[in-house]
């Protein structure tokens, strides 16, 4: 049986950045990170992979590459937590015992839970950003798209980054009008939620482009069937009860519902929707003092994002050391959460905003309006800042820069 003082499980951006913060506290030789893959991905670009901006190759590094050094990597699945014993069980078959346990566990893709998925992405017209193995599937249906339906879909549960699934549409838009096949090409998005966008000043603005582009949305639609073979994706109207809808596509893209991890169900840690049950404002889990939670595993009733962690990451690290010397924790998250809106090849929408959905702005622009600077922040900057800041336990959010951009501006 092995013991660390702080044990990591899952090694994705909250881990890793996790994993990193702990490595200074306690010292590496006390950390250990349990993670199973070999790839670490920055999710964030597979947006622009899937419009042929990126490749999958520059979205990758190693595990070995990203893992804090000197941290122990046990390279397996966690399969069971017992926070009364303070034990985790791997399937490698290891019992690993902690002081501090960080759950960083990500979500779960439920691709299953859509008929005719997965195995309808063996044909071709079918794509989704949202995983490794469907990402490229996107850009080629995008290429090979001549005439007919290009339909996006949004699922009827909690999603990371909310904006992604209508992001590609607005590539797919932009690519087309590039392409001179957008005369041909009649654009769906069918969402499952009553609204663009959860924030009503970066919905107002997408509202605005969505008329502009001649670009079709469908509230309150959920995908529940894909006929891959006869190309139709079939849509449950949620407002109305029974009735559902077949669209034909000539190009799908598909945001999968998403969940919890499933290792958390019945381990006394979730919550009832089967989260990790953590406070709002410290991280803590609601009942084992010595449990903590990151990013999109975690109940924090904010957007699940990056952006999110690295805020989090900032407050978990304040936490974890004030519960270390048995003091009360101080430092309240604020639900930062953020969401680069890709709107062309060339422009961004920066949404920024808190738990109560109000703005959050780091720069002293009006962030709804389509920006340059804010694309080549997106596709150029935020890649450095996640591997050598986030991943490093350096960033945290630019809470602390927003101030200083803001002064004598309002
Ligand atoms: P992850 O980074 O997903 O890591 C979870 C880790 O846990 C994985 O490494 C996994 O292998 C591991 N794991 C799972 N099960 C087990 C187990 N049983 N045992 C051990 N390990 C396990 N965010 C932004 O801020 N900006 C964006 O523009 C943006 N765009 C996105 C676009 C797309 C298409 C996608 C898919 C995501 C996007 N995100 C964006 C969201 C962002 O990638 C996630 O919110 C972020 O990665 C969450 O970090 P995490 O550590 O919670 O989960
Ligand atoms: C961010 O911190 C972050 O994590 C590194 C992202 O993930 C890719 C983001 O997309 C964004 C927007 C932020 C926020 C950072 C700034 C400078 C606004």
């Amino acid at each position: 049986k092995e013991h660390y003082k702080v044990v990591v499980l899952g090694g994705g951006c909250g881990g890793i950045a996790m994993g990193a913060r702990m490595k200074r506290k306690v010292g590496a030789e006390h950390v250990a990170i349990v993670e199973p893959s070999e790839m670490h991905y920055y999710q964030p670009m597979w947006t622009l992979v899937g419009a042929g901006a990126k490749t999958v190759s520059a979205s990758g590094r190693s595990t070995a590459n990203v893992m804090p050094s000197g941290v122990k990597w046990v390279k397996s699945k966690v399969m069971k937590i017992d926070p009364k014993n303070n034990t985790v069980f791997t399937e490698s078959g290891k019992e690993i015992s902690y002081d501090y346990l960080i759950v960083a566990l990500g979500l779960r893709l439920r691709y299953d839970k859509i008929k005719g998925l997965p195995e309808g992405f063996e044909h071709p017209k079918i794509g989704s950003n949202y995983s490794l193995a469907t990402v490229e599937k996107t850009w080629k249906a995008l290429q090979n798209f001549k005439q007919g339906n290009a339909v996006f879909s949004y699922p009827n549960t909690p999603v990371k980054c909310g904006g992604a699934p209508q992001k590609i549409m607005y590539l797919s838009d932009s690519y087309m009008r590039k392409t001179g096949k957008r005369p041909k090409a009649n654009i769906i998005y069918n969402t499952s939620l009553p609204v663009l966008f959860g924030v009503k000043k970066y919905a107002d603005a997408l509202w605005e482009i969505v008329k502009s582009r001649d670009l079709n949305v469908n509230l309150r639609h959920n995908l529940i069937e894909v006929r891959a073979d006869k190309q139709e994706a079939v849509f449950e109207i949620l407002d109305k009860p029974g009735e559902t809808k077949v669209f034909e596509y000539e190009m799908l893209h598909v945001t999968p519902p998403m969940g919890p991890p499933a290792v958390l169900k019945g381990s006394s840690l979730e919550d009832e929707g089967g989260w990790l049950n953590v406070n709002k404002d410290t991280l803590q889990h609601m009942t084992y003092t010595n449990v903590f939670g990151i990013g999109d595993c975690t109940s924090l009733p904010t957007s699940k994002t990056a952006a999110a962690v690295a805020a989090q990451s900032a407050v978990l690290d304040r936490t974890i050391t004030k519960v270390m010397k048995n003091e009360k924790p101080d430092k309240k998250y604020d639900g930062y959460t953020s969401c680069p809106l890709v709107t062309s090849y060339k422009t961004v929408v920066l949404a920024e905003f808190d738990y109560n959905g109000q703005p959050l702005e780091t720069f002293p622009v009006d962030q709804s309006k389509e920006s340059r600077i804010m694309y080549h922040m997106k596709a150029d900057l935020m890649p450095q800042l996640y591997w050598h800041g986030l991943l490093r336990g350096l960033w945290g959010g630019p809470g602390p820069y927003r101030k200083i951009m803001h002064l004598g501006m309002k």
